[in-house]
């Protein structure tokens, strides 16, 4: 997602010249790209006209410090503007009422509400510990119901029989008083949804809603309709009083239009995003971090997570320590890189979130992509003394032919090996003088039991 937004900022924003202060001068050309760039990522217009004039009342007359590049000062603007647009924080569920707490899905058919019900009853079982009942009160198509029973399966939450025979008020009811006697945390009421925004599905909704007052009614909406998702979250939001918004099939949509549209438009808060047809495949949506990986910065606090999920976090640290105490980053840490990144699969996911991966030539990425290709980086790392990993720079010729027999590989591999180690090296640099490697820390601490400090901090 954003890949076409992100690309057009960052190219953009390179581009501002001047110094001292922002002008509506030195700034117009500039912005007129974001406005282009938005139109292009599919915002809505009246959206990228409140945003294109917000970020132009900020930034004139904006003085520019010695330290800083007029571009540097007009990012950060964007991007505080960024985030407010999609919501300054990541609001979590609230499920904070007498149990079960009630969840209601709403939205057009297709949208991923049964596969969202399923994604968000793992979620809720595994990281809140949460006992999960599930309902369809789909009663139009007897298939929506087989298919929350298998999902239910699948994540292990018990699922509460219906059939179309039944109203959906009834259906819900019945469920949440199951739920009652049975001291379950969650229910989670599946509905039904039309092709299109009509009448008939908003009073069922709107009648179903107001018989089992949920603590949440999240709107779910497919990300890859663009305007039409901003829209049609309008719709819903004037019938039922909406608590939040999920943001499906994301993973699909290059645009990331829907989601800078959303919120500005109902008001309400997208609280996931829906990135893949799995049952895990579900994100709690930070916009913050979305804004900066908008801005082509990297998203270094979800990688960090994905790491801390993926990877041994030790190590993780000790190279986050590393990298701050300014011990280099040597083939050592990358052929680590290598390993982890091999755990966690999904490797292009990750690579997107690393800071400056962006600016990296496509052949590059296409070849870490390829796990034959990290195994054979690896055996060249392998092949390597201590001292040369330590310090790449000994390696010259009869050294490379050495490793190269080692590993079974030809010079010419050694060779990428190395080029590609030295863009991941340049790339580690600049991450942690841009005050990343900061934040990643400070990432860190988060993740660490309470009342334990990271070294040095
Ligand atoms: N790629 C992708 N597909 C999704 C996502 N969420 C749902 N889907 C797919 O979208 C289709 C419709 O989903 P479903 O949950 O049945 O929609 P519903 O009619 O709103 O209940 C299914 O094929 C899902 O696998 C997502 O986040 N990413
Ligand atoms: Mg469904």
């Amino acid at each position: 997602m954003f890949e076409n937004l992100s690309d057009r900022l960052s190219r953009t924003l390179k581009n501002i010249s001047g110094r001292g202060r922002l002008t509506e001068d030195n700034i117009k050309e500039t912005l007129r790209e974001v406005r282009m760039a938005l139109l292009e990522a599919d915002v809505a217009l009246p959206v990228v006209r409140e945003f294109v004039k917000n970020v132009k009342e900020r930034a004139v007359g904006q003085e520019v410090s010695k330290s800083l590049t007029p571009g540097q000062v007009f990012v950060k603007i964007v991007q505080t503007e960024l985030e407010k647009a999609m919501g300054e924080s990541n609001e979590t569920l609230d499920l904070s009422a007498q149990p079960p707490a009630v969840i209601m899905m709403a939205g057009l058919q297709g949208a991923g509400k049964t596969t969202s019900v399923a994604k968000l009853s793992k979620l809720l079982r595994e990281r809140h510990k949460k006992s999960v009942l599930v309902v369809s009160a789909d009663v139009y198509r007897p298939a929506a119901i087989k298919q929350l029973e298998t999902l239910a399966g699948e994540v292990e939450v018990e699922f509460f029989p219906s059939d179309v025979s039944q109203k959906p008020v009834d259906i819900a009811n019945a469920a949440i008083a199951h739920a009652k006697l049975k001291f379950i945390d969650v229910v989670i009421v599946d509905t039904a949804g039309r092709l299109h925004v009509d009448d008939a599905m908003m009073d069922e909704i709107k009648e179903l809603h107001a018989s089992i007052t949920p603590v949440e009614t999240l709107f779910t909406v497919d990300a890859m309709t663009g305007q039409d998702a901003a829209n049609t979250a309008k719709a819903f939001n004037e019938a039922l009083p909406l608590t939040g918004i999920i943001l499906t099939k994301v993973d699909g949509d290059a645009r990331g239009g829907a989601a800078l549209s959303i919120r500005h438009l109902t008001g309400k808060p997208i609280k996931f995003l829906g990135v893949g047809e799995k049952t895990d495949a579900l994100e709690p949506f930070h916009p913050d971090r979305i804004a900066s990986r908008i801005l082509g910065m990297g998203d270094v606090l979800s990688l960090i997570e994905e790491v801390e999920r993926g990877v041994d976090k030790d190590k993780a640290m000790k190279m986050a320590k590393k990298l701050k105490t300014g011990g280099g980053f040597d083939l050592e840490d990358f052929r680590e890189q290598l390993s982890q990144m091999k755990n966690m699969g999904g490797m292009m996911n990750m690579l997107e979130k690393l800071p400056g991966v962006g600016q990296l030539p496509p052949e590059a990425l296409a070849q870490v992509q390829d796990g034959k290709m990290t195994n054979q980086m690896e055996a060249i790392i392998n092949s390597m003394t201590k001292k040369e990993r330590a310090r790449p720079d000994l390696i010259k010729g009869s050294r490379k032919r050495r490793i190269a027999k080692g590993s079974g590989t030809q010079i010419q591999d050694v060779n990428r090996l190395l080029k590609q180690f030295t863009q991941m090296q340049k790339m580690m640099k600049k991450m942690s003088s841009k005050g990343g490697m900061t934040k990643m820390m400070r990432g860190m601490q988060g993740m660490l039991p309470p009342g334990m400090k990271m070294p040095g901090r």
